[in-house]
């Protein structure tokens, strides 16, 4: 029996102790107030059919596109004609928003799985949902465009970030921005009233590793550095990610129990989702009374309110594809295959979503591996992704070990197991047990020899405010790593991000056991690909301890708050 077949109970009829909170509207910050419930199907729901032979619907970037009028005509008159539907069509421009603002708070519950006591909230972020799931939303968006123009052969434009070749490419895209007047072009349904932060508008560049802190203190940096940034944290959070689990997530967690606590425990974000966590929070408005959740891109709820998301999400998605094709090279032995999990639980969980006839369609996971038997393709960006493929650190600064005779791992404290180990606002360094791998390591992973094993770094149970943004980096053998470290450094293994609901309660569905906003939590797993790092520093055994640094970046105001977690360790997947 599987498990995690991830669909609503009922869609809509929950009973009284199990209700969505969006059942009712909930009142958030400012007063405004905002109902995700999607309307009821009005037909049975259909299982999904991949398409018999599609028509290749072509995504191209953004960036190119911005001079083709006919298609950013075309572009917005698809959305102006789903945003005049009525608001009970789930085709509609609101209902396509809500899709993803219902699936990202926790809005909708479970079906009662294996005589559980309580279902559990669905929430499609933090695990190996997340990259499936996003796929099929912008799929079915993409086909509800096109048929609302008559174009078969309507594809989505996707916002090339990633691309460093292309100065164009990283900028919040033209597409969504009005043209010069008198011009042929005539987009108002992609920027007029979209609530973005008018300092990121171009020609600034979309930095992956963003962070208020800097912006607040007025750090500016080069286009040089801002690139050799975007490449590094591409690379660590795409390419260094070669198992299944570092790069889609982890498993989705069923045992998250609205009966115990305020805490929705869903897993573990893969590379993809941290990386992409950054542009939202960077298109959002930033520190402005009027808009306190970061709306629209910076907060989940919001989010799919502004049409540059699913042109954020398309590359994501690109992303996927691109990292099915890359080769290995971050292993001991070089040779891993990069595959999807073909765990059963990944397979069969199911969503829902509607597709251009107003149809609720099931969907598996084993139905959207590929986006090419879903009938859509990307224009090739390969000379671009060879940037951050490719990309090296700046090794400026030799390895800590090398340069530092006094340093020793055992100076610096071993995580004590299950007690309230912090983050809080400056770095913190612990000692690293290290140990080679055996093989009771290579169960549950995808790989049977030794060598092709990733060694990562785990950060487990790491109690994440549910309402705050976070960011941190972790260093390895840099125990000296600060506010002031750069990310495009040998001994750089990655970075946490995280964004908020944008709600500010759980409370309507967590009824029986009130709690306040502030003491809402995400239980995480957190992990980092270490081996690369490892060998570029120059320690190439497994016997060898080192030291992790975790450097916090809260934004500005979140100083004196600290994040817990229970336990930090060496994992081998
Ligand atoms: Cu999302």
């Amino acid at each position: 029996m599987v498990e995690s077949s991830i669909q609503p109970q009922g869609w809509g009829r929950f009973s009284a102790n199990v209700r969505p909170k969006w059942a009712s509207p909930v009142t958030i910050a400012n007063n405004k107030t905002q109902d995700c419930c999607l309307p009821e199907p009005k037909r049975p729901p259909i299982p999904f059919k991949l398409p018999t032979n599609p028509i290749m619907r072509v995504r191209r970037p953004a960036h190119e596109l911005a001079q083709d009028v006919e298609y950013v005509n075309k572009y917005n008159l698809a959305y102006t004609r789903m945003k005049a539907l009525p608001d009970d069509d789930p085709r509609s421009f609101l209902r396509q928003w809500h899709t993803h603002c219902s699936f990202c708070v926790e809005a909708f519950l479970s079906r009662y799985l294996n005589g559980t006591a309580t279902p559990y909230p669905l929430q499609l972020h933090f695990s190996w949902t997340f990259l499936p799931w996003h796929r099929m939303l912008i799929y079915f968006h993409e086909r509800i465009l096109g048929s609302l123009i008559d174009d078969p052969e309507f594809a989505l434009p996707f916002w090339n970030w990633d691309n460093q070749l292309d100065p164009t490419a990283g900028q919040v895209p033209q597409i969504f921005l009005p043209y010069p007047a008198g011009s042929a072009f005539n987009n108002p349904f992609l920027h007029e009233g979209k609530v973005r932060n008018t300092n990121h508008l171009p020609p600034k560049v979309l930095p992956l590793d963003y962070n208020a802190i800097d912006e607040a203190a007025g750090v500016v940096n080069t286009p040089e550095e801002i690139k050799d940034a975007n490449l590094c944290m591409v690379w660590n959070m795409v390419y260094n990610k070669v198992s299944a689990q570092e790069f889609l997530g982890g498993k989705y967690n069923t045992s998250a129990n609205l009966g115990a606590q305020g805490n929705v425990t869903v897993g573990e974000s893969g590379g993809a989702e941290s990386l992409h966590n950054t542009a939202h929070e960077w298109v959002g408005m930033m520190n402005n009374a009027q808009f306190p959740d970061n709306e629209d891109m910076g907060v989940f709820t919001y989010a799919g309110r502004d049409p540059i998301f699913y042109s954020h999400h398309a590359n994501v998605d690109r992303l996927w594809d691109v990292w099915q094709t890359l080769p290995d090279k971050v292993t001991e032995d070089g040779t891993r295959t990069r595959k999807e999990f073909d765990d059963v639980d990944f397979l069969e969980t199911e969503f829902t979503f509607y597709d251009e006839n107003q149809d609720m369609v099931r969907v598996k996971v084993k139905d959207t591996l590929s986006s090419e038997k879903l009938g859509y393709t990307y224009q090739d960006m390969s000379a671009a992704d060879r940037l951050w493929i490719d990309h090296k650190p700046q090794t400026s600064r030799p390895s800590f070990r090398t340069t530092q005779m006094a340093y020793s791992p055992n100076d610096y404290p071993e995580v004590v197991l299950n007690a309230n180990n912090t983050i809080g606002s400056t770095p913190v360094c612990f000692k690293l047990a290290r140990r080679p791998p055996n093989r009771d390591d290579l169960k549950g992973t995808q790989v049977k020899h030794i060598g092709e094993l990733s060694e990562g770094l785990l950060i487990e149970k790491v109690m994440v405010p549910e309402m705050m943004y976070v960011r941190f980096d972790v260093y390895v053998d840099f125990p000296t790593a600060n506010m002031e470290s750069d990310v495009d450094k040998s001994d750089y293994v990655g970075s946490f991000t995280h964004l908020p609901s944008g709600v500010t309660s759980m409370k309507d569905v967590t009824a029986q056991v009130p709690v306040a906003d502030e003491d809402l939590f995400r239980e995480l797993n957190i992990r980092f690909s270490i081996g690369t790092a490892l060998r570029r520093i120059g320690i190439k055994d497994y016997s060898t301890d080192i030291t992790v640094t975790v450097v916090p970046k809260f934004r500005p105001g979140d100083e004196n708050k600290t994040i817990t977690f229970a336990n930090l360790k060496q994992e081998f997947c």
